[in-house]
């Protein structure tokens, strides 16, 4: 049979965990037996990390698959694990969130006043006729009434729905119907590259077309002028007045808490359901195992938005329910200056970072003198999620930042998974650079080939989970046939073979000559170059391995001769010179470069030096718009696009562009 994916890269470096840390960390190697010996047992161990107002009689029911229920008849209160035991314990004085706003205008939150705050937000949706059950779409900046929001809605058993604060009025109207929301929870606007960005008046136009809408409540923080009407509602009228006491209720461990849209970088997006036990237990123990926390002493900053699945799980549920101290960040990296991370880091003393490899392909492209700068040392752990980091970017995050000191973990989950899923653990893994080398403790991640077959170490395939996991999306929204359609019906039982059942996970993944893992992007993105299975990771690693390069996307044209020619989209480090000559022989450099590296097979027919390339806000490459450039066709749906100004840029930049050498 032919190859499933093609295995071009190798790499020999390795890290081990710094000593220190390995002896004093959260999660040790014999977890990993703990878990092999008996998942379910392992599992119900970490749901003890939470207080249950009711224990659960049965671990996990998987009678019905594949709608999985865990912690069966077990009741607890999202809000109440994250906030209130806190205080409760003694711990009231402690600092849950440092709030650094674009503007420079700082917050300081300790878990007493979270308390206070998420109480009042609960009391006033119970006041607006919000309850168990019932949906409300949250659109906000990054401030902390983003999280607070959240927390009041999990309080009071309400599901929230966050939408990006940059989204548009089409993308949260649809999000608002589909889940038939009666709130939505907004501000004026927010801080971004400088100056005030408003976001009511997308919220105005949108709830025009919702008539499920009761009620808008309005969050003051820019100031500017909003229009005003029947339904708006001040925050700081309301919330800001409500009575600071609020007794949380138990829900079920099954009570749904949050639906988040999620189109990837493809198609109309889905609803994922995730509910309330199994979730808070994954994402506690994850959070736990994977940044290795020590809640008294570190700092922790995961720099995504709030509206990505990153910053539900690991801004407001897993840092929270571990009595984390963390940093919030309102603005872009690059305002006032682009060493903004580096103060940040240096200001607060963070310790653990979590990131995106978009971010850390930006910060490469902006020059190592900006990070060198500053003081990083309070860093200890270094984190990457979202896309496969390439192993040059890796090194430049674990030199120029983890200053050689900090392990790196390179995570891979998704929005439908809920919680990390691949990971090293710090304090066991020696990691490879690019690789999220092994599932994590209590998971059962394989790569197959197309008949379901485990392929063997040195083999590229499909990415696969074998066995439920607590956080799993409970189905896709008001569609449960497209959730067994999309997940389930590709392999085993959901295929109608075998008697298992196999969630498939859309991405290519290969293990290594050790049995690592590396994610190799969506399988939709895979080339197929003269019948080879070629992933766009590699050949974008290849690229990026070059000095001169910072970023690469990669995309397979249809070609005459070879059925698909790989085109790379190529950004140039800071320093690079393009013009002229000089970035012709710098074309004709690149494409030997890939030949040499990943072989012949592998050398784009085109490559395009471009300032930028199309990203959703979770620092995605859009591939799907680079195509449609690459094959000459109009642009499909930019509507999930960061800045779909970039598009022009590109599509100039190829009319003129040279191709053939
Ligand atoms: C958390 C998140 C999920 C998709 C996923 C994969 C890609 C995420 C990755 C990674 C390689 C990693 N992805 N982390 N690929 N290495 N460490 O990103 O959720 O926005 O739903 O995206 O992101 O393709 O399938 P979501």
């Amino acid at each position: 049979m032919s190859e499933t994916l093609a295995n071009l890269s190798s790499e020999s470096r390795q890290f081990p965990p710094p000593e220190a840390l390995a002896a004093a960390a959260n999660v040790k190697a014999d977890a990993y037996e703990e878990a092999a010996a008996d998942r379910l047992a392992f599992w119900a161990t970490q749901a003890d990390r939470l207080d249950w107002a009711k224990k659960w009689d049965q671990t996990l029911d998987w009678s019905n698959p594949p709608f999985a229920k865990w912690f069966v008849n077990g009741e607890l209160n999202v809000a109440y694990n994250c906030v209130d035991r806190h205080v409760e314990a003694g711990r009231g004085d402690r600092v849950a969130i440092h709030w650094e706003g674009e503007p420079g205008d700082t917050r300081t939150i300790t878990y007493a006043e979270l308390l206070k705050l998420v109480s009042q937000a609960a009391n006033t949706l119970t006041d607006l006729g919000v309850g168990a059950g019932d949906r409300v779409a949250i659109y906000l900046p990054m401030i902390p009434e983003a999280a607070v929001a959240m927390l009041a809605c999990a309080r009071v058993g309400a599901t929230h729905s966050v939408v990006f604060g940059g989204f548009s009025v089409q993308a949260l109207s649809t999000r608002i119907q589909d889940a038939d929301a009666k709130l939505v929870i907004t501000a004026d606007g927010g801080y971004r590259r400088g100056k005030p960005s408003a976001l009511k008046p997308t919220v105005d136009e949108a709830v025009a077309q919702c008539p499920s809408i009761e009620n808008v409540l309005v969050v003051r923080r820019t100031g500017q002028d909003v229009a005003w009407n029947d339904k708006d509602k001040w925050w700081h009228e309301t919330v800001e007045q409500a009575g600071t006491e609020h007794k949380a209720q138990p829900f079920d461990a099954e009570h749904p808490l949050f639906i988040l849209y999620t189109s990837g970088t493809t198609g109309k997006p889905k609803g994922i359901l995730h509910t309330t036990g199994g979730y808070l237990t994954q994402v506690s123990y994850t959070h736990n195992a994977v940044f290795d926390l020590k809640p008294e002493s570190d700092v922790y900053w995961c720099t995504a938005d709030i509206g990505w699945v990153t910053g539900h799980s690991y801004i407001v549920y897993g840092p929270l329910s571990n009595g984390a101290t963390q940093v919030m960040y309102e603005g872009t990296p690059d305002t006032p200056g682009r060493d903004r991370f580096w103060q940040i880091v240096d200001k607060y003393k963070v310790s653990i970072l979590y990131t995106a490899p978009t971010l850390i392909r930006t910060m490469m492209k902006w020059g190592d003198d900006i990070p060198a700068g500053y003081d990083l040392s309070s860093l200890r752990i270094l984190g990457s999620v979202g896309e496969p980091i390439n192993p040059e970017a890796w090194m430049w995050y674990r030199e120029n930042i983890g200053r050689e000191r900090c392990p790196v973990v390179d995570t891979w989950w998704q929005t439908e998974t809920g919680g990390i899923m691949i990971s090293p653990l710090p304090g066991v893994t020696a990691t490879k650079p690019g690789s999220a080398m092994t599932p994590l403790p209590g998971i059962t991640a394989d790569v197959v080939d197309d008949q379901a077959q485990s392929v063997p170490n040195g083999g590229g395939g499909f990415l696969v989970l074998r066995d439920p996991w607590p956080s799993m999306l409970r189905t896709i929204w008001g569609d449960d046939q497209r959730f067994l359609d999309t997940y389930w019906s590709r392999f085993g039982a959901g295929a109608g073979s075998g008697d298992d059942w196999i969630y498939f996970a859309g991405d290519g993944s290969k293990k290594d000559e050790d049995g690592a893992l590396w994610l190799l992007g969506r399988v939709d993105d895979v080339m197929l170059v003269s019948g080879h299975n070629i992933s766009t990771t590699e050949v974008e690693s290849a690229l990026v391995s070059h000095p001169s390069v910072a970023e690469a996307a990669v995309v397979g044209a249809t070609d005459p001769t070879t059925g698909q020619a790989i085109v790379a989209f190529v950004i140039p480090r800071g320093n690079v010179e393009t013009e002229g000559d000089i970035g012709e022989q710098l074309n004709v450099d690149l494409r030997n470069h890939v030949a040499k590296t990943l072989g012949p097979i592998a050398k784009p027919r085109q490559i395009m030096l471009v300032p930028e390339l199309p990203k959703t806000r979770s620092g995605k490459i859009m591939r799907r718009l680079l195509k449609d450039v690459a094959e000459n066709r109009s642009l499909g749906d930019v509507t999930t696009l960061q800045d779909s100004a970039v598009m022009d840029l590109i599509s100039a930049g190829m009319q003129t562009g040279k191709s053939e050498d």
